[in-house]
């Protein structure tokens, strides 16, 4: 099949839809100021994949099949993301509900959508102590042990050349300080070696697939966990035990923040020679703290050049498995976050969002954001306006500097600011633009030490 990878040590292929490739040109200015460099971005792109796949990643989405039939889910997933990954329905439960009875039409409609739009396919999860039918429980060692390479086999054959990776074991490992395997019905049946027994099968099934390891809490490099899975993978390495990928589940929330060491996580376990995946990333919040730790996660990614991709774990927050938390890129009208801005400038876009699935009519603006000019201590920024199809009345947009930075100066719009003084509002001061045109704003940033780019929201237009 075309959506298919070759399991290569490196990071793979990704997408099989021709993509623009766009150029993001950094030239030299000389100013008043001295020589600076100057961002200039020619029609960056403006969606996650396109994006991603410009810097040999994929960027993709778990996806639940009935929500398939909402045409602002599917145009949103087809628009931002070039992987699928079904959330629930190629579990053991869902395709295997009563032995050797095995029921894919739920998890095909996810295959068939991803095969339709191009789309790569993780396989999520061949093995797993949640969301295992009670059949299995109810197992003595030798018949769990057939069944389990049973269920293998029987998945793996049924998504051969469509799914490129897998996650063949899931969360096996505790959580807290003992760096023990779980206490699953894997574990306590057939002994430490039911991992790789399931690796070993998935690779005789399947050469050409990626074969992933794939749990959470496994993202602070000190962690026991962490430590522990390494050691694992370090363990099947050595002993040519068929492992190809770490899948790094990515769930963080205030208790459970983004890690400052996560890059050398990731490039650590990079280093034993296995692929690395961010498989479910969402991170609780909203806003600029959202955003920044979104941010972090994707500039992670791109740090480590076996990191693959990034799939985030669901589309829209109202269809999130933790919705109050508001976790991922769009909110529930589809509008793209200030989160979904920070990875895709992160990832080299800009603009984006598609204008939000909202119910606003035609009138849709984007903006896109480059440094002009650059001193000892501030830069110029200026971000460029564009009116989508239609003519608009008015646009807005936010632009967000990064503590202690402050904005000391603005030219060619109306700003205010919030009671923070780091989120400035900018909205036309000359009216609107004509289907099609663009207008700009520019602004000072004295850095106080801090050279980040500024993080803009989305474009508002009516
Ligand atoms: O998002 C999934 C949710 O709809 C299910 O109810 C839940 C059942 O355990 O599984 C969620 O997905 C999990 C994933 O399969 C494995 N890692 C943790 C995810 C969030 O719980």
């Amino acid at each position: 099949m075309s959506t298919a990878h070759q399991r290569r040590s490196g990071p793979r292929r990704v997408g099989s839809r021709i993509r623009t490739a766009v150029v993001t040109a950094v030239v030299g200015a000389l100013t008043a100021g001295g020589l600076v460099a100057t961002a200039g971005t020619a029609s960056a792109q403006s969606t996650l994949a396109d994006a991603a796949e410009a810097q040999g990643r994929y960027f993709g989405a778990a996806v639940a099949a009935g929500r398939l039939g909402e045409s602002d889910y599917t145009a949103t997933l087809d628009r931002e993301f070039n992987s699928v990954t079904a959330e629930n329905s190629m579990k053991w439960e869902s395709l295997q509900p009563s032995r050797g009875n095995f029921d894919f039409s739920t998890a095909d409609r996810i295959a068939e959508h991803a095969r339709s739009q191009g789309m790569d396919l993780r396989g999520h999860t061949l093995v797993w102590h949640s969301q295992l039918p009670g059949w299995v429980e109810n197992l003595g060692t030798n018949d769990l042990r057939t069944a389990m390479n049973n269920h293998i086999t029987t998945v793996m054959e049924h998504y051969q050349g469509q799914v490129g990776s897998w996650d063949v074991v899931n969360e096996a490992f505790q959580d807290g300080g003992s760096g023990a395997r779980r206490d699953s019905v894997f574990q306590r049946r057939l002994g430490n070696s039911w991992i790789e027994e399931a690796f070993r099968t998935a690779r005789s099934v399947d050469p050409n697939a990626t074969l992933c390891y794939n749990d959470y809490n496994t993202d602070a490099w000190n962690s026991a966990k962490t430590q522990a899975v390494y050691d694992m993978v370090a363990d099947f390495v050595s002993r040519g035990v068929p492992i190809d990928c770490v899948g790094f589940q990515a769930h963080f929330n205030s208790g459970n923040p983004v890690p400052e060491n996560y890059h050398t996580t990731l490039q650590n376990f990079a280093d034993l020679g296995v692929e690395v995946q961010i498989t479910e990333l969402d991170i609780a919040g909203s806003g600029e703290s959202q955003a920044q730790q979104y941010g972090g996660v994707t500039q992670a990614c791109l740090a480590v050049s076996a990191c693959s991709g990034i799939t985030v774990w669901g589309v829209t927050d109202k269809y999130s498995w933790r919705s109050e938390d508001t976790p991922l890129l769009f909110d529930g009208d589809y509008n793209a976050k200030p989160a979904y801005h920070a990875v895709l400038e992160t990832l080299g876009g800009s603009g984006g969002g598609g204008g939000g699935g909202g119910d606003d009519g035609d009138a849709a603006c984007t903006v896109s954001y480059e440094q002009t000019q650059r001193w000892g201590d501030r830069f110029n920024g200026r971000v460029t306006v564009r009116a989508g199809d239609a003519a608009i009345g008015s646009w807005s947009t936010t632009v967000t500097v990064h503590p202690p930075q402050e904005i000391s100066a603005t030219w060619n719009g109306d700003p205010s600011w919030d009671s923070s003084g780091d989120v400035m509002t900018m909205r036309s001061d000359s009216g609107g633009l004509p289907a099609g045109g663009q207008t700009s704003f520019g602004f000072t940033v004295m850095a106080n030490g801090n050279w980040a780019a500024p993080t803009l929201g989305s474009c508002t237009a009516s």
